[in-house]
């Protein structure tokens, strides 16, 4: 049995979750709260989620590792070869890249006073990080990069609600909508709780 440390609202163990979905493959999920849990040191000495424990007690750490491997044991192609790899690599280092920016966002919003200076450069992020979605040609089926955007953007419509990034970005709303009938992003949903 593979067990994933993860949190359904995490954008990172979305993917994993997404991956395994889409491919049949069966997760024990135990849910944490990584910032709350030292203990999970013992998993993952960097205290992210997700990270996965394989039958033989042997943790793999950080979403992109844990996908792939995922992808590996269960036939997947959302890790293609040859010139196609590095394109959907880079585009899932992007969608990452706007969901790391809006976790940590979030994360220094709680802080008393929020530090202005350190927000403003991860909104700035996850603003031109979108800027750039809305210029790429998304493709179907998926490969990894389409699904860390969506989950990514998933992620920035739970934390910054009040941010309107559809409005100046049409083509990547029309995807992110459509791309979230997909019935892995159905089961991967955070129910409220
Ligand atoms: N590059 C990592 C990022 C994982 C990550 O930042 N996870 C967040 C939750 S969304 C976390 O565990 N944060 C706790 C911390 O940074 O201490 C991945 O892709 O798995």
């Amino acid at each position: 049995m593979l067990r994933l440390y993860g949190n359904p609202l995490s954008p990172f163990a979305r993917k994993a979750c997404f991956i395994a979905h889409a491919l049949g493959l069966k997760l024990e999920q135990i849910e944490i709260l990584p910032l709350s849990d030292e203990g999970f040191r013992k998993v993952n000495p960097l205290g992210k989620i997700p990270a996965l424990v394989l039958d033989d007690g042997t943790a793999m750490i950080d979403s992109r590792v844990i996908c792939e491997y995922l992808d590996n044991v269960g036939g997947g192609k959302f890790f293609p070869a040859g010139a196609m790899r590095w394109k959907a690599l880079t585009l899932q280092a992007l969608g990452d890249g706007v969901g790391e920016a809006s976790v940590v966002y979030s994360i220094l919003g709680r802080e008393e006073p929020p530090p202005a200076k350190y927000r403003t450069r991860q909104m700035a992020a996850m603003l031109a990080g979108m800027d750039a979605l809305e210029h790429t040609e998304f493709r179907d089926p998926p490969l990894i990069g389409e699904v860390a955007v969506a989950c990514a953007l998933g992620y920035v419509d739970f934390r910054q609600p009040e941010l309107d990034w559809r409005g100046s970005r049409p083509r990547l709303a029309g995807w992110y909508a459509q791309f979230c009938e997909h019935p892995s992003m159905k089961a991967t949903a955070a129910k409220p709780k």
